[in-house]
């Protein structure tokens, strides 16, 4: 068993940190700033990334960056590569190495992670470039009849031959199945495909011998769907999501780090904070430490302030500061709604004195 990769797992999760996701495809990525009218170019997508990840004081809140194949070897306007940015702040770097999603052969309703072939030469090539994890996502859909056995199955698989690739490759895999948020569903739906699910990877994972000190775990929560009328209360979504992890998610691992997978900020974050408090409607206390891994519920209100002008970017990494914030009192069980209020008007978190600090 290797020590390091344990530490660096450990690492990922301690100071009730979490990761900030900026791995979106280039696809995904435009889409996202076409709805700002943001330009779709790659110079652009540079000028975002590097807007986040130079935040400044980011570093007290996030402990890893997960960026894309396009971003790794990038550079900021001062000629500096990301990679040093994130090092010199003591930010772990990460790479998103699945290749996206296809339609599952006999199943085209749903979808097959790929990016297996040649991974392991890819990872040689990032952990040389300094990256120290590794991410890889699967999607599942609820609908009439699915997830599939055979979607299960497979994703399970791939995501166990990914995890093996990269402790072999001295990284730490973050093993991402997400159950889509998108549908109808009940929370119970929810739950039992979820369950389903992880229970199918994890044992995939143990078949293919992969150590679980050392791996990152990044579910969805257990939430309604989007489009369901009934919608329930951050207490439920705790409740249901700390009794799916508990019944498939072996105490070894270190770190169950949520995906926000569509869900506001701040109702992310209260969920969160749900499922980290005590109390009699709360869990309480479980084996791993229950923490974020935010894409889209941190960076959704600082592209809105951003909207591709350098003059706004000040206040857009306040946003992304005061979300990080957040996600890190609800770690801890801290977080209370009130916090959302000192954005002055709406986008500041914090005093103008405190502003002039964070930006000098
Ligand atoms: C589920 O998406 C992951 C977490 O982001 P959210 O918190 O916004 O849900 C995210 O890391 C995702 O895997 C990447 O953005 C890559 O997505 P694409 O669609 O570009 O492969």
């Amino acid at each position: 068993m290797s020590g390091d990769l344990e530490a660096m797992a450990q690492n990922l999760v301690a100071g009730a940190k979490g990761l900030l996701a900026i791995d979106e495809s280039i696809g995904t990525c435009n889409r996202r700033f076409g709805r700002f009218g943001i330009p779709q170019t790659s110079e652009m997508r540079r000028s975002w990334r590097e807007t986040l990840i130079t935040t400044p004081g980011l570093s007290e809140f996030i402990s890893g960056a997960i960026l894309f194949d396009e971003t790794i070897e990038q550079k900021a306007s001062n000629g500096t590569r990301f990679l040093e940015i994130l090092a010199g702040v003591g930010i772990a770097a990460g790479i998103k190495v699945d290749t996206g999603t296809v339609p599952l052969a006999g199943h085209p309703d749903e979808k097959i992670t790929e990016g297996l072939d040649g991974l392991r030469q890819r990872l040689e090539r990032y952990s040389m470039l300094g990256a120290s994890f590794a991410k890889w996502r699967a999607v599942f859909a609820i609908d009439h009849g699915t997830p599939s056995a055979a979607s299960v199955a497979a994703n399970s698989n791939a995501l166990a031959r990914y995890a093996a690739l990269c402790q072999e490759a001295g990284m730490v895999p973050v093993v991402e199945p997400e159950v889509l948020m998108r549908g109808t569903h009940s929370i119970q739906e929810c739950e039992e495909a979820t369950e389903t699910v992880l229970r199918s990877v994890f044992v995939a994972l143990q078949l293919h011998g992969v150590q679980l000190e050392g791996m990152i775990l990044k579910p969805n929560m257990v939430v309604p769907g989007a489009d369901s009328p009934n919608q329930v209360a951050a207490e439920l979504v705790a409740q249901a999501t700390v009794r799916c992890l508990r019944r498939v998610v072996p105490a070894a691992v270190p770190g169950v780090l949520f995906l926000s997978g569509g869900q506001p900020g701040p109702i992310a974050t209260a969920r969160l904070n749900a499922m980290n408090s005590t109390g009699p409607d709360r869990p309480g206390p479980q084996p791993w430490a229950l923490g974020f891994s935010f894409g889209r519920a941190i960076q959704q209100p600082a592209l809105a302030i951003w909207g591709g002008a350098s003059s706004e970017r000040g206040d857009a990494q306040l946003s992304v500061l005061h979300r990080a914030r957040c996600n890190t009192a609800a770690r801890q069980g801290l977080y209370e709604p009130a916090m959302e209020n000192h954005q002055t008007p709406a986008i500041h978190p914090y005093s103008a004195a405190e502003r002039t600090a964070l930006l000098a």
